[in-house]
């Protein structure tokens, strides 16, 4: 069902790969104990984890496994190790390959749905233990980790709940082994910067469904993020990262991270994501861990943390928290490496849309590379991720707002230390910050001589949490102002696309507002001709 869902979602989104314009200003009259609400909202913090991973931006997500080698998307577990047999791994060349193009962090398939393990399992034969590739001590995994850290790149790691090999599966012994497994991979692998979980959840081997006990994999990895005192978010099927919704990579027209803790009864929620377990866990405990987020809502629904949403949920006793969105989709239309599919991998312009609606909308894009058989980024993902890397870098490369002077038209700065003048200094740690009962201040930018955008940017100052609505920007021309562009959230970062304007006077105008700015960065850019 969800990957009908998923399936029907990627055609049409693509389809109308059109600018969506910014729907009606909602200006119902709130009460003041909603505004209340709404202003506590613009308040919640993301923790250290969430924030240090946010900035991150690109994350590239490597499919590979023994699917790789069966052409199969999701395998039964059944497979013989010995048909992994690449021919020429090299993971330095996966990690060189997006580094260059920009990616901070990258996640390995460990393990998927069909149990097989790229590494050295003390818990299954179900590993690269069981081939003949390299006399069975190969361990891809390592080599990954290695890569990772060579390049500088931060390291993630996919180990699927679901696992179609287990004769275990579908009962408690199972999450036994799925947690020495965990324990395996962060005690000899880690520190990790992300662990993943997917919701997918099957039947085992005896047709049975699985009762995962989410808490107690939780616990595992704080554990060894305190052990590490390195920061480790757990993404998806978690409670530091939430999936986007969809697997096109595509956000939504306003992506709040500030949601409320879940928006279905407990019922729903497990139906929802099958075999999601709610364990026993006390609130302190929850506390401790920082695992508020793990009763979650449907995170496919278009609103997740409209004021609506926001006013209805704490009326109804709710808690909000910080839930940031990560954007998923694959380079090719499968997840894993098909020959078939050397001719699909997607256009340059089709991955420049997926940049700009969820890095451009307040997501982590995470996207896949599928290894091919010899073990290699093949050559024709290869260069298309190169094209991306340096259309990106080209089109944000000079900032023109950091030529302007600036001013605030109306609203006021908090202090001195906190004026206008940070969010075109270049400078991604000094901010802006509204005195406390300013809402919609305005800004002025004036050239010296007139520029040439048609991109804009904005970033909120998230460490002290999500609260833009609405902004419009405008720019002069012909004696008077004109609108540019008009959308709603920010978060950390906000893109869109305009006409290409040229002018000496631009305008930021902040129309609404949970609670006072803050905003780090104001940009305008002139985009590659190749990012059309
Ligand atoms: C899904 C999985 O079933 C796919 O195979 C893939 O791993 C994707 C990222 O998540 O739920």
């Amino acid at each position: 069902m969800r990957l009908l869902f998923v399936f029907l979602l990627a055609c049409v989104s693509f389809s109308c790969m059109v600018e969506e314009t910014a729907p009606p200003i909602d200006d119902r009259n709130y009460s003041s104990e909603e505004l209340d609400i709404l202003k506590s909202a613009g308040h919640i913090k993301p923790s250290s984890r969430q924030l240090e991973w946010q900035k991150d931006e690109l994350t590239a997500f490597f499919h590979f496994g023994i699917n790789t080698f069966t052409g199969r998307e999701w395998g039964n577990g059944e497979e013989d190790p010995n048909l992994f047999q690449p021919s020429n791994l090299d993971t330095d060349q996966w990690i060189k390959t997006i580094k260059d193009a920009g990616f901070k962090l990258a996640i390995l398939t460990a393990k998927h749905h069909d149990g097989f393990c790229l590494w050295q399992s003390d818990y299954t034969d179900h590993d690269l233990g069981s081939t003949s590739w390299m006399d069975g001590k190969g361990d891809v995994l390592r080599d990954f980790v290695d890569s990772c850290r060579k390049y500088g790149i931060r390291v993630g790691v996919y180990i699927s709940p679901w696992d179609r090999n287990q004769s275990s599966y579908g009962s408690d012994e199972y999450n036994t082994y799925f947690k020495n497994q965990l324990t395996e991979v962060l005690e000899n692998y880690g520190p990790f910067d992300e662990v993943w979980f997917d919701g997918a959840c099957g039947e085992g081997p005896n047709g049975k469904k699985q009762i995962y006990d989410w808490e107690g994999y939780y616990r595992i990895i704080r554990e060894f993020e305190q052990r590490y005192n390195k920061n480790c978010v757990i993404a998806v099927s978690g409670p530091d990262v939430r999936w986007v919704g969809n697997e096109s990579g595509l956000s939504r027209f306003n992506e709040w991270s500030v949601l409320p803790v879940h928006t279905l009864s407990q019922d729903d929620v497990q139906q929802q994501f099958e075999g999601y377990h709610f364990e026993d866990i006390t609130d302190e405990e929850r506390e401790s861990l920082d695992l508020k987020n793990i009763s979650r809502g449907d995170g496919t629904v278009k609103d997740l943390g409209s004021r609506s949403q926001i006013i209805s949920s704490v009326k109804g006793g709710m808690d909000l928290t910080w839930y940031p969105a990560e954007a998923d989709v694959s380079i090719r239309p499968g997840w894993f490496y098909h020959s078939s599919q050397d001719s699909k991998v997607k256009s340059l312009s089709h991955l420049l849309h997926i940049y700009y609606y969820s890095v451009g909308r307040n997501s982590n894009l995470l996207l896949n590379f599928p290894p091919d058989k010899r073990g290699l980024v093949h050559e024709n993902d290869a260069s298309r991720i190169k094209e991306f890397g340096d259309v990106i870098r080209s089109t944000f490369k000079k900032n023109l707002a950091e030529e302007a002077s600036i001013r605030l038209v109306s609203g006021l700065a908090v202090s001195q230390e906190f004026s206008e003048k940070n969010i075109i200094d270049g400078d991604l740690l000094t901010f802006f910050r509204a005195a406390s009962d300013c809402y919609t201040p305005s800004f002025e930018l004036s050239f010296e001589s007139p520029v040439t955008f048609n991109r804009v940017m904005l970033q909120e100052n998230i460490a002290e949490g999500q609260r833009i609505e609405r902004c419009e920007i405008e720019f002069f021309e012909n004696g008077s102002w004109v609108n540019a562009t008009t959308f709603g959230s920010v978060g950390y970062k906000r893109i869109l696309k305009t006409k290409k304007i040229t002018t000496d006077r631009v305008r930021i105008k902040i129309i609404q507002s949970r609670s006072f700015p803050e905003l780090v960065n104001f940009g305008l850019f002139l985009a590659d001709p190749r990012d059309r």
